[in-house]
């Protein structure tokens, strides 16, 4: 395959545009995700490491957020005395001695989750060099990341100073979350640790340098440093290694000894033999997910960027972690964890790698306590979960948004008291990893009971009004309209639950006997709730416009304003910037795919296709498509009805979120969802994959150019290669 299908480059060097490529350029191993920015730091850059499960609540803010790690990748040089930095003709903010840049390129290599950077500079003495900086998470051992730095003299024979630190001089935007910062340096080893202030998890990094020569320690108490001077010959070289070890103490109870220990063994491997065994490790990861497709280089393109950032952040070795909506790539959402795990991200892991997939389904297990308990709260049964989610499993979504524009005002946010859909999306995706892996032990243990008490929620959620089931102040995906009555996709929604539910208990009856009383007993399974399930399935109110053939999103849906979604073409962000919330509020103008959303998921289970092509031509029309989530589900569905230049117009929209930044908001990290969603939109839109009796099939409708596309899926345990064609 052509390099360019496999790698991102930035070139030249485009400081506008720093914080886009800092998301873009991310590394990761599933451990950890490390943003993209320069070793040697620049101006209004936005650096961070995430570590999956290390949240903290500071004292100023209002829910705990995933904490900016210390920075593992700081290197500072010197040629001649003149500081390495990106400087372009245009700086000014730079004191002299000033050097400049000649030449710049800097390539993300998804194919091994390498990032290298190439630069030409010329140093105020007229020397110039050029430094290879090259830095990967590796995949193979997630407690080690690898950084390599090759200088060589292009011209004159200068002296450099090199400096390899450990940073723990970071927040997350101003909040400090660690405190109790020890450092030390030796000629072996640099090191730092910390503890966050609230939740007190400890984390633990180490370095060692292997250099031609031997390093000084350089003390300091907060960003220890080995240093290197280096005199370089004509046309001479050099190449220094930085291996870094970082163990929490959600890894072990010494999270430094284990750190320093890790640090010592990997560097004695040395970063070729580790960067071997990283790219044997990416490469089975490809075989597994690659979607190859031929026809469209761009389309091809942009499904590997996507899948790359899932891969990046999605847990191998951890099964008490999720991935957050803007994945390990930035501190937006505060690295919290939505329905976009389920529904978006999880189902390429379920269908190709479903070890991972497990873990974040393990992830929701653990956080049963945390659901019952909103449940409590709320005067209902069973388990709610909750909206937004973190280390404990309870309700952190922010009550109020921050002050925003033109009047600094603030929002009450209702998703965490009424988006009560995502307990269904949790049990959705249960059953879909269970219905392809077979894994009948993770369902007996576990999947089971996350299915059947969300079940119990729901039968103690839905209010008995006008003869018949109705389900008041919800809201669905769609989240323009809050605090609705009788969203379609949510009552639909908990009919299949419900319906699932009980199929799923006449399972575990034949199948699992002992498990079946052990949840009737646990879960309070009586005869009177399974009955009140039946009549819950039996007379949901599911509103539906039989003049129209189409079914109405919610309740009033059709008094509010009618706004015409496409005269606002073309635009860069979502319509409700420009109506504001109370108009939006008021309006017909959808947020994302919601009754298309339920096209999605359901299929034909929700109505006739001509009834599925009326809503189409209702609902995706007036909508905004002002969440990333919307354009890969509009393309699944779109492939699906055969709408076929929408459906490619919809994936290449979808595509290009975060390459393009379609969405202006690029800098705050990946749109995750996104991104399993156009997996999912090539997968089961374009190609059809879906599940027979006979085990999986296609039915594929690909877009006029595609010439084939080509995956692979493991069902129960056996991995299938389809490939689909016209
Ligand atoms: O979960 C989504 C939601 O559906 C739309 N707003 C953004 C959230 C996080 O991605």
């Amino acid at each position: 395959m052509p390099d360019r299908l496999w790698t991102v480059k930035e070139y030249p060097f485009h400081p506008e545009k720093l914080r886009y490529y800092e998301t873009i350029f991310t590394i990761g191993n599933g451990y950890l995700g490390t943003r993209g920015s320069l070793e040697e730091r620049y101006d209004g850059d936005s650096p961070a490491t995430m570590i999956h499960g290390v949240f903290d609540h500071a004292p100023e803010m209002s829910v705990p957020e995933l904490v900016n790690a210390p920075d593992w990748t700081d290197i500072r040089l010197t040629v001649d005395g003149t500081p390495f930095q990106m400087v372009t003709k245009s700086s000014s903010t730079l004191k002299p001695p000033q050097g400049l840049i000649l030449g710049y390129e800097r390539k993300l290599h998804m194919d091994t989750g390498l990032l290298r950077r190439v630069v030409l500079f010329r140093a105020a003495t007229g020397a110039t060099v050029r430094v290879t900086f090259e830095r990967f998470a590796s995949l193979d051992d997630q407690h080690v990341m690898a950084q390599r730095v090759l200088i060589t003299a292009i011209d004159g024979a200068p002296v450099i100073e090199l400096e390899a630190a450990l940073n723990g001089d970071v927040s997350n935007n101003g909040v400090r979350h660690w405190h109790k910062l020890a450092t030390s340096a030796t000629t072996e080893q640099i090191a730092l640790s910390a503890v966050t202030g609230q939740s007190g998890y400890a984390v633990g990094m180490a370095a060692v340098v292997n250099a031609p020569q031997p390093v000084t320690p350089h003390a300091d108490p907060v960003r220890p440093a080995a240093r290197l001077r280096v005199a370089l010959a004509k046309d001479g070289s050099f190449t220094c290694d930085k291996i870094t070890a970082i163990y929490t103490s959600r890894d072990t109870a010494d999270a430094p000894s284990a750190a320093a220990t890790k640090a010592s063994a990997a560097a004695a491997l040395g970063y070729d033999a580790l960067y071997a065994a990283h790219v044997a490790a990416w490469r089975h990861t490809w075989d597994a997910l690659d979607i190859e497709i031929e026809g469209d280089e761009a389309a091809q393109h942009g499904v590997r960027f996507t899948t790359y950032h899932v891969v990046i952040a999605a847990p191998r070795h951890d099964d008490d972690v999720s991935i957050g909506a803007k994945t390990l790539s930035g501190v937006g959402y505060k690295g919290h964890v939505f329905w976009d795990t389920e529904l978006f991200m999880l189902p390429p892991f379920t269908l190709t790698m479903p070890p991972i997939a497990r873990n974040m389904l393990m992830y929701r297990y653990k956080r049963l306590p945390g659901a019952r308990q909103k449940a409590r709260d709320n005067g209902y049964e069973g388990a709610m979960f909750p909206w937004e989610s973190t280390d404990t499993g309870l309700e952190t979504t922010p009550q109020w948004s921050d002050p925003l524009p033109p009047d600094n005002q603030r929002i009450r946010i209702w998703t965490g008291d009424n988006e009560q859909h995502i307990s269904t999306d949790i049990a959705y995706a249960v059953l879909q990893y269970w219905r392809w892996t077979g894994d009948d032990a993770f369902l007996l243990n576990y999947g089971a009971e996350i299915v059947l008490d969300t079940a119990v929620f729901w039968g103690s959620r839905v209010e008995e009004r006008h003869g018949r089931y109705e389900l008041h102040n919800q809201i669905g995906p769609d989240e323009y309209h809050e605090n609705i009555s009788n969203s379609v996709f949510v009552n639909r929604m908990v009919v299949w639950h419900l319906e699932q539910a009980l199929h799923l208990l006449d399972w575990l009856q034949q199948h699992a006997p002992h498990t079946a009383q052990r949840l009737h007993e646990s879960l309070g399974l009586t005869p009177a709730r399974l009955a009140r399930w039946q009549d819950i399935i039996a007379r949901m109110y599911l509103p539906f416009d039989d003049t129209r053939q189409i079914h109405v999103q919610f309740d009033g849906f059709f008094d509010l304003e009618y706004i015409p979604v496409r005269h606002y073409e073309p635009r860069v962000g979502g319509i409700w910037g420009f109506l504001g919330h109370e108009r939006a509020l008021q309006s017909q103008v959808i947020k994302q795919a919601d009754v298309v959303m339920l096209m999605a998921l359901l299929g034909e289970a929700v109505g006739p296709r001509q009834v599925l092509l009326n809503n189409w031509d209702t609902y995706y029309p007036r909508c905004d498509h002002g969440s990333s989530l919307s354009p890969a589900m509009h393309t699944w569905v779109a492939a699906r009805l055969g709408l076929d230049d929408e459906a490619y117009y919809l994936f290449t929209h979808a595509a290009a979120i975060d390459l393009e930044d379609n969405k202006g908001n690029v800098v705050d990290g990946i749109h995750g969802a996104a991104s399993g969603g156009l997996w999912q939109a090539v997968v089961f839109g374009f190609c059809g994959l879906h599940l027979t009796e006979a085990g999986p099939a296609l039915a594929p409708r690909l877009p006029a150019h595609w010439r084939s596309v080509s995956f692979n899926v493991v069902y129960r345990g056996e991995t299938r290669r389809f490939t689909a064609r016209h």
